[in-house]
């Protein structure tokens, strides 16, 4: 009995460092804001929300590296925690999968320095895997955005087992050479950023989201997720749209409750 005991809890303590070493995330690609690959590395980059008085949006952070897009490109984005020294590689050696059961995982875009947040993507169940890159789109009739202070793409993640909320964001300039070719259909994606209690008031959150529950292991984005994240339209403004239609939006499930 003792033996069993003895092997329960060391199996257990070797389950728990696994998930406390590749638990929490940021983004590598583009190139986001205190990460490694600038200058002003921050120990809290791949923490959530609230955690140490992290702050919304992105963390307070100073501005990161400047990605210029065109629109209708496609982002391979890119998971990072600490650990991965290569970050560029796929996949990164030596670094476990936890993701707290995946969860809801949404990629946006801001003109305001984060004040106002669109969604260009979004993937659930097994995001954000870092073995795998999570491709979006920056729709084709996205206006310019030329201040790079101001314009900001960025990852958010509901976790699924955790009550944690995270956000992470790279400096970024969208340039559109057919603007003033598209007229009228030039306009923002009509959904706008889950916000997860920001204000991290409520300690225990009751913040669920579509995640694969305790699986360690993944097989990436499914098929399906993939086609709606890189068919370009799916978040995209369309000016043909009734007032008042819902946006796009896969079935995230989210439950946020007090
Ligand atoms: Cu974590």
């Amino acid at each position: 009995m003792k033996t069993s005991t003895l092997f329960s809890s060391a199996l257990f303590a070797t389950l728990s460092l696994l998930s406390s070493t590749s638990a929490h995330i940021a983004i590598s690609n583009p190139p986001a804001q205190a990460g490694p690959w600038t200058k002003d590395l921050n120990k809290n980059v791949h923490a959530w929300i609230g955690y140490q008085g992290k702050k919304f949006p992105c963390g307070g952070y100073k501005k990161g590296p400047v990605t210029t897009y065109q629109a209708g490109e496609q982002i391979d984005v890119m998971f990072w925690t600490f650990g991965i020294d290569d970050y560029k590689k796929l996949p990164p050696p030596g670094v476990g999968q936890s993701r707290h059961g995946g969860g809801s995982c949404e990629f946006s875009l801001s003109y305001d320095a984060g004040k106002t947040w669109w969604v260009i993507g979004q993937y659930t169940k097994t995001c954000p895997d870092i073995y795998y890159k999570w491709p979006v789109v920056i729709p084709h009739n996205v206006p310019a955005c030329k201040d790079s202070d101001k314009c900001l793409f960025s990852m958010s993640w509901t976790a699924y087992s955790t009550d944690q909320w995270y956000h992470h964001c790279a400096n970024i300039v969208i340039e559109n050479k057919d603007e003033a070719k598209l007229g009228k259909d030039v306009g923002m994606p009509p959904l706008a950023m889950t916000i997860v209690d920001v204000s991290q008031k409520h300690q225990k959150l009751d913040t669920h989201a579509v995640g694969d529950t305790k699986s360690t292991k993944s097989s990436g984005p499914s098929a399906a997720e993939l086609a709606i994240n890189q068919n370009g339209k799916h978040y995209a403004f369309d000016s043909t749209m009734k007032k008042g239609a819902k946006p796009f939006s896969l079935n995230l499930n989210l439950v946020v409750s007090h």
